[in-house]
């Protein structure tokens, strides 16, 4: 949640415009993450105070507020900065309500000595807060973040000998919680220090020359005991103590990356803040701090651990701009939703021989022996990816032969579920940044389980933090409502099943049928994607009702699931994934006729049992909407209101029942007028638990 971008130039004229446009364009591309409130810090006129601007709402109200300014003459638009630091923020707020007051940046005091940008949440902040009223700050918004700000100029103050990138390491030995932190200071002019633990960052770098290296050094503290003597003085229990000194790290020799010295970097929270500028990377590591002085980079940690690599990999993405832009699409959802077609191919490219019949996944092959021989396999996920799980459950029980748990990973959590060192753990993420998710893999990574990661991003800490995994390649998701994600999960999933199940006499026959299942759905999406008129005419009739039921079994049941967190997100209706055999056990009791009731009647084993359910909602005088097969007439016949889709194999069968709901809910939010890509209270990437 939310996003962080901050943007040096040096020795690199911008215009102050310049500069602000470009930091306000890097917002409005993590808007996605976190939209509540949003922010800027620049130089002011004369280089020596620091201005911050700062509006609730969204970026382009903060855009607004800038455009007045520079109008006004308050910021001067057009005078040349040859160096600067801008830092900038768009909010999804934990702590304290969205408002000026609260946005980010937040600042140390009214001269603007640091200001500071975060992503996360700092759990001890309130202990941080008592120690440092009780040193006479006070305080003027209700955020965790501004303890940031305040303590580290407290500690500038204490300790003025100590540069900024030592400031900010002491400062980060006090937190407890998540983040991803930008720093600017008035007293530190033209450097710029960034850090994270638990909230992604990455620096992106843009030189007119190659860059010398594809690996920059990580500078280590000399201290080993520096963690463990600073946990015990951590302030705790709101008793309020003296922040204990730490040892500096003292560690110099920067980062070169050209000989010209010419250089701009770019600290964002992902990596589609940074690609029109460069596709130079490094991605940050949990208390990595990366500071930028005199133009050079450099990367530092207190303390070096036996595994802790050398030095930072300079990665190149491979993500072009087109794919976050909205193209002739009015939402990022709808345009997501109608790439599925090329989605679906991409999560396939290279993986499926469709000639061969053959199906290989490079990024676990080299585990697949040792995942045959484990005791059960664990899907761990959250929301829509976890209802990725929900799908392929019984098609993975089938072709590995494995019992499969699927799992919500924030209640895996509270029940501290026992894992063994023959477990096989997948998590699922798009972000590849969910808290929870996150936390359960360092769960299941501590007792020994191998962790497989199946995520969209590259670099994310689930990627990272896996021995092995399946990139679903489904191109970025800017959406906050999860849509092509979810299909590439499936085949994802879908895939794997396939690979585990290769020398499997008995399953052959089945698993010739998925493959070549699979080999049909581009062009069955493209069909299922025509019936958008016809979804448009229902949505027209259902935008008004308060309740959406939705039901289904078998193979289908995911697809209940996922289309009433699709509504529930994007409408704000209220809707249930119904699973069809636990109508009589309860649901049913909700059913007359003036419910709003959507069925999925597919010619699978569950056929029959559908049948039924569908019986006894008619005989409550209800008038289902039905999904089902197309040319299936005799199913058809039983509802006025019908939405055929192709057939394919059974298993696969959810990948196009899903894309009706997307676009239902989609067309429903956008009746009722609700924001499609920023649904209230949601954010893209949930880094907080
Ligand atoms: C759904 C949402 C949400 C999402 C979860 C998990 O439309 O996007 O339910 O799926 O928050 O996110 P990750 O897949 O990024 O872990
Ligand atoms: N916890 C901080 C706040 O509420 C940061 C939230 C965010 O990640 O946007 O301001």
């Amino acid at each position: 949640m939310c996003g962080i971008f901050a943007y040096m130039n040096y020795l690199t004229p911008k215009t102050r415009k310049e500069i602000l446009d470009l930091l306000v364009t890097g917002l409005k591309r993590l808007e996605y993450r976190g939209y509540d409130s949003a922010g800027v810090a620049v130089d002011s006129n004369d280089g020596k105070d620091i201005v911050l601007v700062k509006r609730s709402g969204k970026v382009l109200m903060l855009e607004e507020a800038i455009n007045l300014a520079c109008d006004e003459g308050k910021t001067k638009a057009d005078s040349e900065l040859y160096t600067h630091v801008g830092i900038a923020h768009t909010r999804w707020a934990t702590h304290g309500m969205p408002s000026e007051v609260n946005s980010h940046p937040q600042r140390s005091d009214a001269e603007h000595s640091f200001v500071v940008v975060h992503n996360g949440i700092i759990t001890n902040y309130k202990d941080v807060k008592n120690y440092l009223e009780s040193k006479g700050h006070t305080f003027e918004s209700e955020t965790d973040t501004e303890i940031i700000a305040k303590l580290i100029y407290h500690l500038y103050r204490e300790h003025p000998n100590y540069s900024f990138r030592e400031l900010v390491e002491q400062v980060i030995q006090q937190l407890e919680g998540a983040f991803a932190l930008a720093f600017k200071s008035k007293h530190f002019p033209d450097e710029c220090v960034t850090t994270r633990r638990g909230s992604p960052l990455l620096v992106g770098i843009k030189t007119k020359t190659r860059l010398a290296t594809d690996h920059i050094p990580i500078l280590y503290g000399k201290d080993d005991n520096i963690a463990s003597n600073h946990q015990e003085h951590r302030p705790r229990n709101n008793s309020v103590h003296d922040i204990p000194v730490l040892p500096r790290n003292d560690s110099t020799s920067e980062f070169m990356p050209v000989d010209d010295k010419e250089v701009e970097y770019f600290f964002a929270s992902d990596a589609s803040a940074v690609i029109e500028h460069t596709n130079r990377v490094i991605y940050l590591e949990d208390d990595d701090v990366a500071a930028v002085k005199d133009g050079l980079l450099s990367i530092h940690r207190l303390r070096k651990t036996h595994d802790d690599p050398h030095a930072r990999e300079i990665t190149t993405l491979k993500m072009e701009i087109q794919q976050i832009m909205k193209g002739n699409y009015e939402y990022f959802m709808q345009k997501e939703i109608f790439e599925q077609p090329e989605s679906v191919i991409n999560t396939m490219r290279g993986r499926v021989n469709f000639e061969q019949e053959k199906v290989i996944l490079g990024g676990i092959k080299d585990y697949i022996p040792e995942i045959k021989r484990c005791r059960r396999l664990m899907l761990i996920a959250c929301g829509t990816s976890y209802h990725s799980a929900v799908a392929t459950r019984q098609l993975l029980e089938e072709l590995t032969e494995l019992p499969v748990m699927v799992e919500l990973a924030s209640d895996f959590l509270d029940r501290g579920t026992p894992i063994f060192r023959d477990d096989v753990c997948f998590f699922i993420s798009q972000s590849g940044e969910t808290a929870d998710t996150l936390m359960a893999l360092r769960y299941c990574k501590g007792r020994g389980a191998l962790i497989v990661g199946v995520t969209n991003t590259v670099g994310s800490s689930i990627c990272r933090e896996s021995h092995c995994g399946i990139h679903i390649n489904a191109g970025p998701e800017i959406g906050v409502a999860s849509t092509k994600a979810y299909t590439s999960q499936f085949i994802s999933l879908v895939m794997f099943g396939l690979v585990m199940s290769e020398d499997r006499i008995s399953l052959q026959q089945r698993r010739l049928e998925i493959i070549r299942g699979l080999a049909q759905l581009e062009n069955q999406i493209r069909k299922v994607l025509e019936l958008d008129a016809k979804v448009y005419k229902l949505a027209e009739d259902l935008h008004k009702y308060k309740s959406l039921l939705i039901m289904g079994r078998g193979f289908n049941f995911a697809t209940c699931l996922e289309g009433a967190l699709k509504v529930k997100e994007l409408t704000y209706m209220h809707s249930e994934g119904i699973m069809a055999g636990e109508l009589k056990h309860g649901p049913l009791a909700l059913v007359d006729e003036l419910m709003p009731v959507l069925m999925i009647v597919l010619r699978d084993p569950v056929y029959k049992k559908c049948m039924n359910a569908l019986l006894q909602v008619k005989a409550r005088n209800c008038q289902p909407i039905l999904i089902c097969e197309e040319g299936d007439t005799e199913t058809m016949d039983h509802s006025s209101k019908s939405l055929e889709v192709p057939r394919t194999v059974d298993c696969l069968q959810g990948i196009l029942t899903v894309i009706p709901m997307q676009l239902l809910a989609y067309h429903i939010a956008v009746l009722r007028g609700c924001n499609v890509d920023c649904p209230r209270n949601l954010a893209k990437s949930v880094t907080v638990e």
